[in-house]
């Protein structure tokens, strides 16, 4: 039988285990990266290691997240990051030099390597035939230290493309239609392998485009193979040399398969407040907009914004629309600058904004009350626009440029009396390298500069035999990172923990803070009680580390996202999931909670199961649950956390 592209890759890199669907495996990673939001706890922790280099190939540092700079704290995380990339052998991406994941793309990425990023759409790569995945700090920590990442050996789930897009049609309306297919729960551990004949007509950024936002699904990473689209846009890059053909067996075999006839995508947007509540464009004509932003590492490719330019050229944005364009790189912002794009979007009344994550993230352009905003970015969560009553849609950057000069909604299908622009031929990049920062061949001279703002991260400790506390949260369905950690206003204490651990939960319970810091103090155990899909969206690991700081034992859920329950594993949170769902309603916030014999149920953890039970003192129910962990993260749970478990097998 033959192979998967994807199982192809983790053979070349598998370290333990065996691959087939479902078992634990470790592999060796090539690549890292960071950004500048999760680089700082990446970092310390490396340095906590006390290793004298970066072990891995290649480790690059970029500062993009964080670059508003109201206060002293961003500008001295940046500081912190130059000085630690130049002592340990990482290469330093300048604030300013663009998004990690389009620049990673534009300038590092190579076919068949294997990246770990600490941010969740580090599968972008994939557009390059790589698999690239997102993780926490520690683990790419780990990694940097030359150290293995774990994993669960992934299903492959084919997706076969066929035919060709029509012109107003793009990659995102693609990924969008994937996700009306799949939703964002119930496909963790999964890799999407994208094959058939309508691969040509795709270009590497929107490849790009379409694994970027793969993660939304809650997939492991997505994976376009390496062909002669691929080829052609290293050699655009000056990166050729890096191309090396791959893709799978003609005979592959696949858990599951799914077909896209390109040329039947409509349209279509992500509507408020997830990016799995697709609709088609065609429903939304005609609804009034107040704001259109086009950007992010989904789609702010030269190419993407070239076009935007073209729709853009010859009219002024409707006079209630605020119309706002950050380019994905300092590539793509030089080659719109000299090729005359940009004048045509400050003609239009753009406003330009920086290569930067920016309105993504929720660091400014916060909509208006009950605002419409229309966005190209990945995820439209509740509030993380900045302002939670805004309705934040997902959708094309033909839809958005569409739209702001239409003042509303626009299906780019129907007739507006715009023509579509001709497509451009890309035959070479506008190279430019002078924000990236090499090491030094030996940085040990080098003295790495903390600001006030700085801390080191939080020790985590061993879990107790016998576990007693308060259900001191309990939450619904889909609880997002960006409700565990908020990002926006609050991102600049990413380094600092006993800051940031102030607003934990603060959009769901702004009273936890203070609740758990209580039962800490009497020495009770904070646990959290919520449904499904527990810790969608970001690789953040704060949205493990503040609650470990404010004493959150225990993690009760109806099930959980991948990333976040490996952050919950590496910072010695358990973990643990109702047998049955009914259950859930046998805890109610307040309940005084138990589980016993923790350490026996961990060291007897089979088949990437460990039984328990969950005694509720209150009204005396008792509650079977189980802790899917491999046995892996049950040594790591026993020795509190991944950098104890390091320290300790050392
Ligand atoms: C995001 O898109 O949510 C982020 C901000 O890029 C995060 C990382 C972070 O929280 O710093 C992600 O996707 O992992
Ligand atoms: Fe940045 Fe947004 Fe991409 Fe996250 S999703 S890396 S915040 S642009």
């Amino acid at each position: 039988m033959g192979s998967s592209l994807t199982y192809k890759i983790l053979q070349e890199h598998l370290m333990e285990g065996t691959l087939s669907a479902g078992s634990s495996i470790a592999i060796r990673i090539d690549q890292t990266l960071t950004q500048d939001a999760t680089g700082t706890m990446a970092y310390l922790q490396f340095e906590a290691m006390g290793l004298d280099r970066v072990q891995n190939e290649l480790a690059v540092s970029y500062v993009d997240h964080n670059t508003i700079q109201v206060g002293f704290e961003n500008a001295d995380d940046h500081r912190y990051l130059q000085s630690v990339a130049a002592r340990y052998g990482i290469v330093f991406s300048r604030p300013g030099n663009g998004i990690c994941h389009q620049v990673h793309l534009e300038r590092f990425g190579v076919p068949g390597k294997t990246l770990l990023g600490s941010d969740s759409h580090t599968p972008t790569g994939g557009g390059l035939g790589m698999i690239a995945i997102g993780a926490g700090g520690l683990d790419i920590a780990v990694a940097m230290g030359g150290g293995a990442f774990h994993l669960v050996a992934p299903k492959v789930v084919e997706i076969r493309l066929k035919g060709v897009l029509r012109p107003w049609v793009s990659a995102k309306d693609v990924i969008l239609t994937v996700l009306e297919r799949f939703g964002v729960k119930g496909n963790v551990n999964c890799i999407f392998e994208y094959t058939g004949e309508g691969l040509d007509s795709l270009s590497v950024p929107e490849r790009a485009t379409i694994c970027n936002m793969g993660a939304e699904c809650g997939v492991t990473t997505s994976l376009f193979p390496s062909d002669s689209v691929t080829r052609q846009f290293l050699e655009a890059q000056g990166r050729g040399a890096s191309f090396r053909a791959l893709s799978a067996d003609a005979d592959a075999k696949y858990d599951d398969v799914f077909e896209i006839d390109l040329g039947a995508v409509v349209p279509k947007a992500a509507a408020p407040h997830s990016p799995g509540n697709i609709v088609d464009v065609e429903q939304l004509q005609g609804m009034r907009v107040d704001q259109v932003l086009i950007g992010s590492c989904t789609n702010s490719s030269y190419a993407e914004l070239h076009r935007v330019a073209e729709l853009l050229d010859g009219h002024v944005v409707a006079p209630h629309v605020s119309l706002g364009i950050a380019p994905g790189s300092r590539e793509v912002m030089l080659m719109l600058a000299k090729d005359g794009s940009l004048a045509k979007m400050v003609a239009s009344g753009a406003r330009i904004l920086e290569s930067a994550c920016g309105f993504c993230i929720g660091n400014h352009q916060s909509p208006g009350t009950d605002a419409v905003s229309l966005r190209t970015n990945n995820r439209n969560f509740e509030g993380r626009s900045g302002t939670k009553s805004a309705q934040v849609y997902l959708v094309s950057p033909e839809t958005a440029a569409l739209s702001a000069i239409l003042g509303e909604f626009a299906n780019p299908l129907s007739t507006h009396g715009i023509s579509f622009p001709q497509s451009i031929q890309i035959d070479s990049f506008l190279v430019d390298d002078n924000m990236l920062v090499f090491p030094p061949e030996d940085g040990s001279s080098i003295e790495v500069v903390r600001g006030p703002n700085i801390g080191d991260p939080p020790a985590s400790m061993p879990l107790s035999d016998s576990i007693v506390g308060l259900c001191t949260l309990k939450a619904g369905d889909k609880i997002t990172t960006d409700h565990i950690m908020p990002a926006g206003s609050r991102l600049k204490y990413r380094s600092n923990i006993p800051a940031y651990a102030r607003y934990t939960f603060e959009g769901v319970d702004p009273t936890f803070h203070d609740r758990a810091m209580e039962n800490k103090r009497k020495n009770m155990a904070n646990i959290v009680v919520a449904g499904v899909s527990y810790g969608q969206g970001s690789s953040r690991e704060h949205a493990a580390i503040c609650p470990m700081y404010l004493g959150v034992a225990v993690l009760l859920a109806k099930s959980f996202e991948r990333i976040h329950q490996a952050n919950l594993c590496n910072f010695g949170i358990l973990p643990v999931e109702f047998v049955d769902e009914a259950d859930y309603d046998k805890i109610g916030e307040g309940d005084e909670l138990e589980l016993l014999h923790v350490h026996s149920a961990l060291e007897n953890c089979k088949n990437s199961q460990a039984s328990l039970v969950v005694a509720n003192l209150t009204n005396g129910e008792r509650i079977p649950v189980v802790a899917r962990i491999t046995e892996r993260q049950a040594s790591l749970l026993l020795a509190g956390g991944l950098l104890n478990f390091t320290r300790q097998t050392k």
